[in-house]
């Protein structure tokens, strides 16, 4: 297949007119000059399809490689998310397959969505677990981020920021096990509760920002993914990549300060080394 040659240096970027933005109050579009067009042409990335990006695990109608772990738990799955059961009254947690194991070092964010049983008021709140050996490191999202009964968007970035998680470095070198805390029990109920838990996606972002599909090389297949979130723009559009990782700037939109950012790495072409 031929692709268009990607920029070695920031292009000018051109309102697209015939797409309807502006007077009209529908969201306006703006294309990377000749090169969208090609990428749509090719059938890559129609809206909606779905995309390697960041998303580590969908659930789409499988529980996708996770399993329950020995906290007794219980996974049903459903066309677009998967549903976590306490079965005895303590933890449900599932065990993410061994496809996100290894150089933790590398990832900069996780994120998931999540729909905490309504039925339950919420005492615990959802947590990460990542172990390496017998080290244990464990980030739990308060209990705001973690909304009864709504699907929500969490979140969580590596760093020694106040809302950071500081995941030491003999953890985050070697992670063995990578899973999900799924358990808001009422803490009021003797012996904690049997709730049931959803989650649609699991996601994480790497330290080498511009790799979209997290490869750990800056290339042709992330520039298609960055320009159809260029074009989608807002980081709020749904269609957009879980956690707008083309976001490279961190201001809610894909412009061209990200493009400006992404045609850097790209040049550099390989990832930066971990630690
Ligand atoms: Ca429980
Ligand atoms: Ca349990
Ligand atoms: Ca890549
Ligand atoms: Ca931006």
């Amino acid at each position: 297949m031929m692709l268009h040659t990607p920029p070695t240096s920031p292009r000018p970027l051109v309102r697209d007119a015939s797409a309807g933005g502006g007077a009209g109050g529908s969201p306006a579009r703006w294309i990377v000059a000749g090169v969208l067009l090609a990428a749509c042409g090719a059938g890559l990335l129609a809206p909606g399809e779905a995309r390697a990006g960041v998303i580590v695990s969908r659930f789409a109608g499988t529980a996708d490689g996770w399993t329950p772990n020995l906290f007794s738990s219980q996974i049903t799955t459903f066309p677009d998310f998967v549903r976590v059961r306490d079965l005895d009254g303590d933890w449900a947690r599932i065990e993410a397959p061994a496809k996100f194991r290894g150089d933790w070092r590398r990832i900069r964010r996780v994120g998931m969505e999540v729909r905490t049983d309504a039925r339950r008021p919420i005492q615990y709140g959802v947590g990460l677990l990542l172990a390496s050996g017998t080290d244990l490191d464990e980030f739990v999202f308060p209990v705001e981020a973690t909304p009864i009964g709504q699907w929500s968007v969490i979140e969580v970035e590596f760093g020694d920021g106040p809302e950071q998680w500081d995941l030491r470095e003999m953890v985050r070198s070697n992670v063995l096990r990578f899973s999900v805390r799924l358990d808001v029990n009422d803490n009021n109920a003797p012996g904690g509760t049997n709730e049931e838990n959803d989650v649609r996606w699991v996601a994480i972002e790497t330290i080498c920002r511009a790799d979209l599909n997290t490869d750990d090389v800056v290339d042709n297949d992330d520039f298609l993914l960055f320009v159809a979130e260029y074009n989608r723009f807002d980081c709020t559009d749904p269609a957009m990549l879980r956690l707008c990782p083309a976001d490279l700037n961190d201001d809610g939109v894909v412009d061209s300060s990200d493009f400006a950012l992404f045609v850097a790495a790209y040049n550099e072409l390989l990832c930066p080394s971990p630690g």
